[in-house]
């Protein structure tokens, strides 16, 4: 497969002013007629136009109204050239296609009987010939023509402008989007979904129409999505000025979704996963996914859609900076600084969990790639979540408001364009009259970086020297990095367990200083500083690094029992546990007995009954560290020893706080009608925490009792499959059966079933026979990925145990899995691929059956581009 390398970028060579395109729909062979207006580039200076084709037939090609013959043009895999274009074309194309055949659900394709369209970040060359690059913004008018009765609703982006009836039982509807866009933005529906809908009031008086489309059936589950869209559209007026463009927004589910959203203009598209809510199917979880992935794909709108990328390279232009503008959606809805502060841990924990690891491993990347043989393998936690640390650093140095002195440049600068990383870093910096030349580092350097503090504190000259140091361990490609602009943001916490006020060089800094680290080693001075204090570091996580500093247990548990910052008083609890968890790891692996200290279950005990924390605080202090950060942590991954070492410290709580959970299961229930604001999840959390400890606690039959009961009467999915996880987990007696009403209840519920699926598949009493089994239930499908991930996935990927174990054969279970799927949906496989990412790092017994499983995937003649390079970049 061929390597695409950013460097490589030159201009296009055509631009295209507008697209007219004409569907006449049908499942096996729908005609795509494409009428272009294009212009020679003057910044390109090449007369030949390129156009990108897949999975398409080509049935007529016309240039300024002439047929084009076979000498004309020339067919190049997927690439279409006409040389010695004229100056200006109007090129029209007809190609045919068959949605139902798309399994892999790029392009055109059926779901449940609709058609449904997907084409970030290539899937337009599915539906016919374009430039499909991000770079070609054009406008487009739709006419989609389809059977009256069974897709009376047809929908593009836009605004509606024609319908009306055609001969033969057909009808058609015409589209047209004022904006120009990129190709990978275009979407059409033709279903017979029906909506919710609401007018709603914009900032500036006008009122536009919000839609909401899903199965009839589900129409009791749009609320929540619905609520969560106008919330996101008030808060962008808000915090950024930025209002709605269109007269219209629409948001469509379907069931079959490679990944989360779409942000189409004007017509987004959703995995029914992220719009779908009630409280008798959906968690807490769920309600919080689909506030957070609506608000994410309405604030693509202005960034990724007003403002696009100038080639894929540059993707986390868009998905940064809109991770990060929901997560402060998300964090504004909370509203108080203690739920901000949850939602922030939650953060810490997905980059500990899934960035850390793939920035150390074989996928490594920066947060702008220089090279991709597959662009869909780079929607990566890297770009995503790493690329929204690196635009909230922006706003950690410049202030809130200077941050948003830099959207508003940046808007200024380029709206209607196509850009780069760069410009984005440039507008932050003119905006606020800084220099961040280096903060580009954060842009091309891969890996996570290492921050080493050292404190001196000088008892008679009151003073306390800091010095940080930085380095970064090398990564595929990149063997040496250069410092880094780090901002660390630092606290010094008295003996009174109170912040002690800063002062450097001779300058008051508040309680809180942004020191900026941008030598590989650099030194601060602190002075009046009256006693020797506890170090409170990277405060807030101002930074995705790992922090280094020798802390003793009684600092931490100062600082976890004192630390004004919520997110270091968490930090150090994990560090107490962290420290436990490598040595029990250690202690298993050797055969040595397993012993918790008091110090550290005093501490939990502590924070579990601090009635001044809030309950949803307490719940993520009491959270151990996942069993994939406890890897990260060891040289020699033994996943069974990690396992039991983390069950023992579970089960240890859930014995030695018996007394406290219980309590705790008592004052967080939440009687009267299910809310999913962010105190009732709060409560629900931590009750459902001491559940699952208790029940941990291999002799506790009162616990699965409670499991029991929590699980007959709960009225709401949170509390369910809570309680249903519980009994799982504890292997009780009870669980096959609950599995079964569980089942019997939901079967209707497609979300629902996903968690059944996944619920087994996770269990360490699942094995690799068991989901051999569970994918011959009726209900199971790998052609739909929430079914496939569900159970495939989650096994591999969440059940460390079993899929780990010693004779290879969840190995084999996975390349099995990975080839299956990859000739179905390549994305799909490829994720799953990934399972494999730290193979290097497992003991040798386990190396040898996951090479052998590798090259096993490897060996296949026939592989997508996708999982071709996963695999080989693991092997290489
Ligand atoms: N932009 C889409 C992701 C498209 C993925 C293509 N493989 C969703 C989002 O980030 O909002
Ligand atoms: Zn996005």
């Amino acid at each position: 497969p061929l390597t695409i390398y950013r460097k490589d970028y030159t201009a296009p060579s055509y631009l295209v002013d507008t697209v007219e395109l004409g569907f006449d729909l049908d499942p096996a062979r729908t005609i795509v007629a494409n009428r272009m207006t294009m212009r020679r580039n003057p910044a390109s200076g090449q007369r030949e136009i390129e156009l990108y084709g897949e999975e398409i037939d080509l049935v007529a090609l016309r240039v300024n109204g002439k047929t084009l013959g076979k000498r004309d043009y020339r067919i190049d895999g997927n690439l279409l050239r006409i040389p010695n274009a004229p100056e200006d074309v109007v090129l029209e194309i007809e190609t045919i296609c068959a949605p139902e055949k798309n399994t892999a659900l790029s392009g055109l394709y059926v779901s449940n009987g609709n058609f449904i369209t997907q084409c970030e970040a290539e899937g337009f060359r599915r539906i016919t010939y374009f430039p499909d690059r991000p770079d070609v913004m054009a406008k487009y008018t739709v006419m989609l023509r389809a059977e009256k009765q069974r897709y009376p609703v047809l929908l593009s982006n836009g605004n509606l402008v024609e319908e009306g009836e055609l001969p033969g039982g057909r009808h058609y509807a015409k589209w047209e989007d004022p904006f120009p866009k990129p190709s990978y933005l275009f979407a059409l529906v033709a279903s017979n979904l029906v909506c919710q809908e609401e007018k709603f009031k914009l900032a500036d008086g006008r009122t536009a129409l919000l839609q909401v489309w899903v199965e009839e059936g589900n129409l009791d589950k749009t609320d929540y999505a619905m609520q969560s869209l106008k919330r996101s559209i008030r808060w962008d007026e808000e915090r950024f000025g930025l209002e709605l463009d269109l007269d219209r927004f629409m948001i469509v589910a379907t069931g079959d979704f490679n990944m989360g959203a779409m942000e189409n203009k004007g017509l987004n598209i959703f995995n029914t996963k992220y719009v779908l809510a009630n409280p008798r199917v959906a968690t807490d979880l769920d309600f919080q996914g689909i506030e957070a992935v609506v608000g994410h794909e309405y604030f693509h709108n202005w960034t990724g859609n007003r403002v696009t990328c100038r080639d894929w390279f540059q993707l986390s232009l868009k998905e940064g900076l809109t991770v990060f503008r929901d997560q402060e959606f998300s964090g504004d809805m909370v509203g108080t600084d203690s739920g901000r502060a949850v939602n922030r841990i939650d953060q810490v924990r997905t980059l500990r969990q899934v960035q850390f690891p793939e920035d150390a491993g074989p996928m490594a990347h920066p947060v702008r790639p220089d090279s991709f043989v597959e662009i869909n393998n780079f929607y990566t936690v890297t770009v995503y979540e790493k690329g929204a640390e690196v635009v909230r650093m922006y706003q950690t140095l410049l202030g809130r408001e200077g941050f948003r002195k830099g959207m508003d440049l940046y808007f200024e600068r380029h709206d209607g364009q196509a850009v780069e990383c760069d410009d984005f870093r440039r507008a932050m910096a003119d905006a606020n009259g800084r220099d961040l030349a280096q903060f580009e580092r954060w842009y091309s350097q891969a890996g996570t970086p290492r921050v080493r503090a050292a404190m001196r504190y000088d008892a008679a000259a009151k003073t306390v020297e800091l010095t940080l140091s930085q380095s970064c361990p090398p990564t595929p490609g990149q063997p040496d990095k250069l410092p880094f602009h780090i901002p660390v943001a630092v606290g010094l916490v008295g003996r009174d367990g109170r912040d002690i006020p800063l002062v450097i060089d001779g300058e008051p800094r508040g309680n809180t200083a942004v020191l900026e680290l941008t030598a590989a080693e650099q030194s601060w001075r602190f002075t009046n500083v009256p006693e020797l204090p506890v170090p409170s570091l990277l405060r807030d996580f101002s930074a995705p690094v790992v922090l280094e500093y020798d802390y003793r247990d009684e600092d931490l548990l100062h600082l976890f029992s004192h630390d004004s910052d919520p997110v270091n008083r968490w930090e150090a609890g994990q560090r107490l546990a962290m420290e436990r968890l490598l040595k029990l790891t250690a202690d298993v692996t050797a055969g040595s007995r397993m012993q918790l200290d008091d110090t550290f279950v005093d501490a939990m005990r502590k924070v579990l009954t601090d009635d001044a924390l809030d309950p949803a605080f307490r719940e993520q202090a009491l959270l151990l560290p996942t069993e994939n950060m406890i890897a990260e942590q060891t040289e020699v991954v033994h996943p069974l020893s990690i396992h039991m070492a983390r069950q023992f410290v579970r089960a240890t709580i859930g014995t030695r706080l018996r007394k406290e959970l219980m309590a705790a299961i008592d004052a967080n229930q939440t009687p009267g009608e299910y809310s999913p604001d962010a105190e009732a999840i709060g409560k629900r959390a931590l009750k459902n925490l001491a559940l699952s400890y208790l029940a941990a606690a291999t002799d506790d039959n009162e616990a699965i009792d409670l499991a029991g009961q929590q699980f007959e009467q709960a009225d709401n999915m949170t509390d369910k499959a809570a309680a249903l996880g519980a009994l799982i987990h504890a292997r009780a007696q009870s669980a096959a059966g609950a599995l079964q009403d569980f089942y019997d209840e939901f079967q209707g519920e497609a979300l629902v079933v996903d968690k059944w699926f996944a619920l087994q598949a996770s269990a360490p009493s699942t094995d690799v026979g068991a989901v051999r089994a569970l994918m011959q239930h009726p209900a199971f499908n790998i052609r739909n990925p929430n079914r496939a991930r569900s159970l495939v996935a989650t096994f591999c990927m969440a059940n460390h145990v079993q899929f780990h174990v010693p004779d290879g054969s969840g190995y084999q279970f996975w390349a099995e899995q990975v080839i299956a799927l990859d000739a179905l949906n390549p994305q799909v496989a490829s994720r799953l691929a990934r399972a494999m990412d730290r193979w290097r790092r497992y003991a040798p017994v386990l190396q040898a059956h996951m090479k052998k499983a590798l090259q096993q995937v490897n060996g296949q003649k026939k592989l997508s581009n996708d999982v071709r390079e996963v695999i080989s970049k693991a092997l290489a």
